[in-house]
Order: structure tokens, then sequence, then C-alpha cells
């Protein structure tokens, strides 16, 4: 760890979720007062975090005394989840006082390299399956950042780490300064939190961010149909839809130029989407001096995570998949396009400032009829009507028993929400969960 940058200094650190309870940490761990802010009333928070914070030592305001606060700070810390546009951000900017994101604080923090992963989809997937394989190839690595374990974690920790696999989020890269790199990962771009960007291209900046501050002495592993703004880094390409990539896929298998380098039937990975998880995957791990042959039998033994088309169970012949994660349109798309039955689809959940009209022609051509949840409910029906069968459920478990009811032997009930789940829940995880738990209770009929 860099030495106490933060000795006696003054920090604001907004939002006492997991970045900013971890910040708060860190900052305390290297000497500095603490002051962590946070809209929200005291008792909706968690009480075992606030509790360690001020047995650290730290300073806890929260609700309308967070916002109005108007003590001097030297910096401030910000959650990735809290909007720049908010009361509480803007407390901070109006006042000229220097705002960082939790990512920027950890990096600043570590004297480890970091490997970072960015893309609309894939990254959770990604960051494990790369952290899965470093470890196994002996070198020593943590998944972390947007995963769940905080950066700011991770830097307090001071593990003997060789590498740090973290995955980052567009929030989070907003207000780095020099996070920096030494391989980058960009999976891939579909339009997303548009409840927080004014435009995609806002979006699409935020996320092009992490090439800011590397060097030619780094690397970025990038997908061949993107374009980029001049990327003056040591480029390895890959694309599971086009030949002109370093790492191409040909026949099931993935290429690196014209050399096989494993078969996605020897993972446990199925869909397009997953083979450039594994390119990137691989591409990563050759930047960090790995051999194919080192790299391809931990890539094999992974078991992808619950959550992303997970397969729950068969009931009376109809098999039910559980795709929670998927927040945004594209995920919906490559979930739909990696299904070979008819499909009864469930989609719908909190109103991120988009509508579905671009999943029309494809839910025309896979879905026999939808079942609809949540604020956007009745916007999906608009933009779907007249392609398919749509009908609305009052809850998550009405929507299994109309799909239960519906769905015929030989189909799949696919929950793919396609937007995020917090109008209902705590999580998409949270979401996952009780539709798991609502299939597990579904009887077996004979039909
Ligand atoms: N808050 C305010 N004012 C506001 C908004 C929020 O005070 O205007 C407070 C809330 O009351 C709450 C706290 O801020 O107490 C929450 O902060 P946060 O939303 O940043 O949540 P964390 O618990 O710190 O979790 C964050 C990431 N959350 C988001 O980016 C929304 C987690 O990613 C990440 O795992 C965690 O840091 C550790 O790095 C979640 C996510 O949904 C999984 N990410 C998005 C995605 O993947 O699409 C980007």
């Amino acid at each position: 760890m860099k030495n106490a940058l933060y000795k006696n200094q003054n920090i604001a650190v907004l939002g006492a979720g997991l970045s900013g309870s971890a910040a708060a940490l860190l900052l305390r761990s290297e000497g500095a007062q603490v002051t962590v802010l946070d809209r929200a009333e005291e008792r909706s928070l968690l009480k075992s975090t606030i509790d360690n914070l001020r047995a650290h030592g730290v300073r806890v305001i929260c609700s309308a005394a967070a916002d109005e606060d108007s003590a001097a700070y030297h910096i401030a810390i910000l959650s990735p989840g809290i909007d720049p546009a908010s009361r509480l951000a803007r407390n901070f900017f109006s006042r000229g006082i220097e705002t960082i994101s939790e990512i920027e604080l950890g990096w600043r923090s570590c004297e480890i390299p970091v490997i970072a992963v960015t893309g609309t989809n894939g990254k959770t997937t990604t960051t494990e399956l790369l952290a899965q394989m470093l470890n196994a190839c002996g070198q020593r690595t943590i998944a972390c950042g947007n995963i769940g374990k905080p950066l700011s974690e991770v830097a307090r920790e001071r593990q003997p780490f060789d590498v740090l696999t973290v995955e980052v989020s567009s929030f989070q890269l907003e207000a780095i300064r020099t996070f920096r790199p030494s391989i980058s990962l960009w999976l891939n771009f579909a339009p997303d939190h548009l409840d927080r960007y004014r435009s995609v291209a806002d979006y699409r900046a935020a996320k092009l961010r992490i090439f800011e501050n590397q060097t030619d002495t780094d690397v970025a592993v990038v997908n061949a149909i993107e374009k980029f703004p001049a990327i003056r880094l040591r480029k390895i390409t890959f694309s599971a839809y086009v030949d002109q990539a370093d790492f191409r896929v040909s026949e099931g298998a993935i290429l690196y130029h014209n050399e096989a380098v494993l078969r996605l039937a020897d993972t446990k990975l199925r869909g397009l989407h997953n083979i450039e998880n594994l390119m990137a995957t691989l591409a990563a791990g050759m930047a960090r001096g790995l051999s194919f042959r080192e790299m391809v039998p931990p890539l094999r033994a992974y078991e992808p995570r619950p959550h992303r088309c997970e397969f729950v169970r068969e009931v009376s012949g109809v098999g039910y998949v559980n795709d929670s994660k998927a927040t945004n349109l594209d995920a919906v798309d490559k979930a739909l396009r990696a299904q070979n039955k008819p499909v009864v689809l469930i989609a719908g959940g909190k109103d991120k400032g988009f509508n579905f009209d671009p999943l029309r022609s494809l839910v025309k051509e896979k879905v026999r009829s939808t079942i609809l949840i949540g604020e956007m409910g009745e916007s999906i029906r608009r933009s779907w009507s007249g392609a398919v069968e749509c009908e609305i459920a009052n809850s998550l478990a009405d929507a299994v028993e109309r799909a239960h009811a519906s769905a015929r032997p030989g189909e799949v009930v696919l929950f793919s929400p396609g937007t995020s789940s917090f109008d209902m829940f705590k999580s998409y995880a949270d979401r996952g969960d009780q539709f798991r738990a609502l299939v597990q209770a579904l009887p077996q009929t004979d039909r």
C-alpha cells in the first residue's frame, strides 16, 4: 500500500452501501477524518454497517441533513449508485470539492497491477472466469469491483496478490482521474442505464474512460466489431461474429489466428456471447504471459453463475430458465437467440428510460406468448402489441402461475426481464432467487 495518502485530511464519502463503507474504512486505516453521508433514513440502512463505521471512528450523517451538510472537506468519494445530478452530489460539486469515484480511491491505495473488465453484458462472467483461470495458473488474484467486493476493501486488506481482476461499470468510471489498468477488456456495448445518462453517447463516453490513462506499455482486449476513437495501445481483438480478429470462431471452436484453442462443447458455457467472454479471457491471460495449454483446463472446469440463463428444472415437459441478470435489451436478445424451442417469456421491471421496441421482431420470431411484470409491463405490451400475445401479471408469483398454466410440453419458460429489478425486488439476485423458488414449488402435472 502507498503511504498514508490522506492522513489527517477531512474526507466525505457519499453513500453508505458496499462502496461507501469500504472507502470509509480504507480512509480511516490511512488516518483520515471521515464522514459518510447518505440520503436514506438511518433506520433503512444496514445497522451492522453503520455500527461498524461508527466503531471505526467514522461520522455518519443520514437523510435530509446529508443533502444539506456544509462542512469543509479536502475531497469527496462518490459511490457508483449516486447520480452526479443528485442533491447529495451537487452539494459537493457546487462547493468546488474535488470528487472521485470509489475505484479511483482504491486504485490510488494499491500497488498491484489491475486488469479491468467492462462491457454492457458479460462483465461478471468474464471477471470470474479470468480470476479463476489466473489463480489456477498460479497468478494470485481476486475478482473485485462491480462484481461485489469493492476495490477499496481489497486495498485495505493488503493481501499479496500478483494482479487484481476488477469488474468496472460506467458509473465507477465516471469519476476516475488516474485509474490505469495494465490490461483493459471491452467486451461489448449496447444501450443501457438511460435513467442515469442523457443519451447512449454519454453512457458510452463514461465507459470509454477505461482506456483514458493507459499507455503504450498497456494492453486493450477489445471486441473487433467495436469502433473506437484512436486507441494507441497494443490491442488484442476478438469476435464470434467476424473473421477479422485475433480470436475468432470456426465450427464451434475458438481459434487464435489459425490455431484451434478451445471447443465450446468442452466447456459448461453456451451461446455466442459466452464464446466472446472466453475469447476475452484467453486474450487477457495471453497478455499476462500464459500459454493456451495452461489456460484451457480451468476454462473447461468453470461452472456458470446463477441467474444467467440458468436452467432451473423441467416441469411437465416444460423447461424453466432463470435469466434474472438480464437487465437490458441486449441481454434478452442473447438469451432468446440461445433458445432452440418455442418460448413463453416473462419480462419487465423498473422503468430505466428506454422502450422494448428494438426486440419486437426477434420476439415475434422466437416467442409464443409473453407475461409482463413491474413498472414497464404496460409499456412493453405497447411495444410488442400485434407481434406476440401479451398478458400482464400483478406479481412474479402470478407470472409463474400463468406461465405454468399456458406453457406446452417442449416449450421453454424464459425469465429474462430486460430491465432492472428495483421496482419490486432488492436486486437481480433476489428476483432470480424468488423465481427459482416459485419454479421449484410447481407441481408436476400430466398433460
Ligand atoms: N444513495 C444516496 N444518494 C443517492 C443515491 C444513493 O445517498 O442519490 C445511497 C443509498 O441510500 C445507499 C447507497 O447510496 O445507502 C448505495 O450506494 P450504491 O448504489 O453505490 O451501492 P453499493 O452498495 O455501494 O454498490 C455499488 C454498486 N452499485 C451500483 O453501481 C448501483 C454494486 O454494483 C457493486 O457491486 C458495489 O458497489 C461494489 O463495488 C451493483 C450494480 O447494480 C451490482 N451495478 C450496476 C450494474 O452492474 O449494472 C452498475
